[in-house]
């Protein structure tokens, strides 16, 4: 018989917390209709034994895979081997408390087509957590908010924890790598209501992680292979193409402007050369701030243009951004060359530089936040 609500929680010897898990779920559930379905990756600790052995008291079942290893995969398997209206993925340690399930299905009955468990929203977060441990855990989420568009509504697409309605996930064709279980299925799910709860992420209670230097490198091919997958690699190389082409545009555009024009460049020996440099330099910049726009409007997200008036209103709107970019140049630029006497061509390819992270930085601010 189909239940309404169906638990799906990947095992690798993880005995010593399956007893204190079921019963904090059926705690945290009761009366509600749900089921747990476990995937065990053939522990040698006895886990699917003890499952089995709860199964009298608790609506929970296990399947023993013997070929197959591997966290995301066990979780496909387990929403593939069940059909409960809403599916909850979960670990089995105890990081993930089970008290939030009901969270997750309050926000789920409330609309949302998937509901995340989130560290980094307001109220989330996690104990004990080192500082390498942080950092690649936040790096993990900019890289995927940067490079995959589709996950920027969501603060913590790590997570290992959520719930979703069966139906929204339709028949996406699922084919993850490593541990990022939750990325796949945002990205080839196409979910139109996102939700998220906080949670405060746990210690382990009980076993040992199995979480190693490997998956970081699994996240890297998994984020490689989705953003092949959803056309973004190549945008991504675009947007850099573009990037490039507006270094070339702006520092060429000097040159010429200094060396063959008559606008005398940029030196702190003739007064001349200040304003005249100055001049040139904000022309350079001016002049790439316009071919990157047009760049980027007509190749790089030539799919996403809403033709019309539009047009000029998001010319400004980008012009404006970059003008605080061509600021910090000059500034750089005068800094160098006025005040240290740094050689012009020098110092202003060192204030592209500059420019070029704060315009990024702003960018992602505005447009990615
Ligand atoms: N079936 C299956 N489950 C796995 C596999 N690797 C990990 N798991 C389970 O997936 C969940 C998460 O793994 P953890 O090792 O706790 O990973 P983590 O929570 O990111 O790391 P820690 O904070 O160190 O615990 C746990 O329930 C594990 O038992 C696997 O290869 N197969
Ligand atoms: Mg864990």
């Amino acid at each position: 018989m189909s239940k309404s609500i169906s638990i799906i929680i990947p095992t690798y010897n993880e005995r010593e917390n399956i007893a204190d898990l079921a019963e904090r779920i059926h705690h945290a559930l009761s009366p509600r209709d749900y089921e747990v379905v476990f995937v065990d990756d053939n522990s040698r600790d006895g886990t699917a034994e003890l499952i089995d052995s709860l199964s009298g008291q608790y609506p929970l079942r296990v399947i023993v895979r013997r070929e197959e290893k591997g966290l995301a995969t066990a979780v496909i398997h387990g929403i593939e081997h069940s059909d409960g209206e809403t599916v909850v993925v979960m670990d089995a340690d105890l990081q993930h408390p089970p008290e939030v399930i009901t969270d997750l299905l309050v926000a789920i009955e409330s609309g949302a087509d998937i509901a995340i468990a989130s560290r980094y929203v307001k109220g989330g977060g996690m104990k004990e957590w080192g500082l390498v441990r942080k950092i690649i855990s936040r790096g993990a989420i900019v890289l995927s908010h940067l490079l995959l568009p589709a996950t920027r509504p969501v603060k913590d697409p790590m997570s290992g924890f959520f719930a979703f309605r069966r139906v929204a996930l339709g028949n996406a064709r699922l084919s993850p790598r490593g541990y990022k279980i939750l990325l796949e299925i945002m990205i080839e799910g196409k979910f139109k209501n996102t939700a998220e709860v906080p949670f405060i992420f746990e210690n382990r209670r009980g076993g040992e992680s199995k979480l190693n230097a490997r998956q970081q490198i699994e996240y890297l091919k998994h984020l490689f292979s989705l953003m092949r997958r959803t056309g973004e690699l190549w945008r991504f190389i675009k947007f850099c193409l573009v990037g490039a082409s507006g270094v070339i545009v702006n520092y060429g555009l000097y040159w010429l402007l200094t060396r063959l024009a008559g606008f005398t460049p940029l030196d702190n020996t003739a007064t001349s050369g200040i304003a005249s440099g100055n001049l040139a330099m904000a022309i350079s910049i001016e002049t790439s701030i316009i071919t990157n726009f047009l760049l980027n409007e007509y190749f790089t997200f030539r799919d996403r243009r809403t033709p019309g008036a539009s047009l000029l209103l998001r010319l400004l709107k980008f012009n404006i951004i970059c003008v605080v970019g061509g600021l910090i140049q000059i500034g750089v630029a005068n800094l160098l060359t006025i005040t240290f006497g740094v050689y012009d061509l020098i110092s202003i390819i060192i204030a592209i530089a500059v420019a070029t992270l704060w315009n990024y930085l702003l960018n992602q601010r505005l447009t990615w936040k």
